[in-house]
């Protein structure tokens, strides 16, 4: 029997609006992951399309978590982070990687900053310079074309339209010579498909994954594909593998909430398609 993996989810919790903790919890688990949540920050809501939105940072907080895990000796067969709260949490989440990362640990950092050209409201341009470095300690990154532009320090605008050629070339770039593995979202390679690209850093291969488009917004898309990659790769999948299960629970969830007219604020309605994620190895 396979023991039961064990990840270290650093994000923020967002009571309401369906991202972060509250996508990787459910998904993780129902994924027959362990998921050991060290949070960010704890708001309200989460912070696209709300105001007045509450937000308790949790940085002082954090390195004590770190060091409570430390002394029970803890392991961890993925460390993923996502949405940080304040950049003094870069030198936060860079030390929890050194402290925890073993030779079968996967760290996948989805570098959270923004999405269709622009910056998160929380988001400070040293937070996002920050983010650049902190990807520098990762395995896999999970940007979108926003955050590979911040990534890369190009415009936003030329990603957003580039097509298949340059978003290899991207993909390539992201990659650091080949150094971490690369998967960008939000990528259609063709009209009516959306999915992603995944640059395999120990195979040494791109591929794309592509799926049918569903003509609608949601929040918090980024996190559900992040998380099941995540659960994916410590269950033993490879890197196209992983992102195909990702790229095809987030569109059963988009087809769904479409279906159902949701606001866009409040996520995808992923709960009820929590059964799809179960069972399988892979
Ligand atoms: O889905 C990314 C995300 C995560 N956490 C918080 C956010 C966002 C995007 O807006 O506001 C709090």
């Amino acid at each position: 029997m396979m023991t039961t993996p064990r990840v270290a989810a650093i994000h923020d919790l967002s009571g309401f609006g369906r991202c972060s903790l509250t996508t990787a919890i459910p998904i993780l688990s129902a994924m027959g992951v362990q998921c050991c949540p060290l949070p960010t920050a704890f708001l309200s809501t989460h912070t696209g399309g709300f105001t007045g939105f509450t937000f308790l940072d949790m940085t002082e907080e954090m390195p004590r978590v770190a060091a409570h895990w430390k002394s029970l000796d803890l392991r961890f067969q993925a460390i993923y982070s996502g949405f940080l709260g304040s950049e003094r949490q870069i030198g936060i989440v860079e030390a929890f990687i050194r402290d925890f990362r073993g030779g079968d640990t996967v760290v996948v950092v989805d570098p959270v900053m923004g999405d269709h050209g622009r910056v998160y409201q929380t988001y400070t341009p040293a937070m996002c310079r920050g983010m650049a470095r902190l990807a520098g300690c990762a395995d896999v990154i999970t940007p979108n074309l926003t955050e590979a532009a911040f990534l890369l320090d190009c415009p936003a605008e030329e990603l957003l339209a580039a097509g298949e050629e340059e978003l290899r070339r991207t993909t390539e770039r992201l990659s650091m010579d080949g150094r971490r593995s690369v998967v960008l979202t939000g990528v259609s390679l063709t009209p009516g498909k959306t999915g992603a690209l995944c640059l395999d850093a120990s195979a040494g291969t791109v591929e794309a994954v592509q799926t049918d488009f569903v003509a609608h917004e949601f929040h918090g898309t980024g996190d559900v594909f992040a998380s099941v990659l995540t659960g994916a790769l410590v269950r033993g999948a490879d890197l196209a593998e992983a992102a195909r299960r990702a790229a095809d629970f987030v569109r059963a969830c988009a087809v769904r909430t479409a279906q159902e007219n949701l606001p866009m604020r409040e996520g995808v309605d992923f709960e009820p398609l929590l059964g799809l994620l179960t069972g399988g190895e892979g």
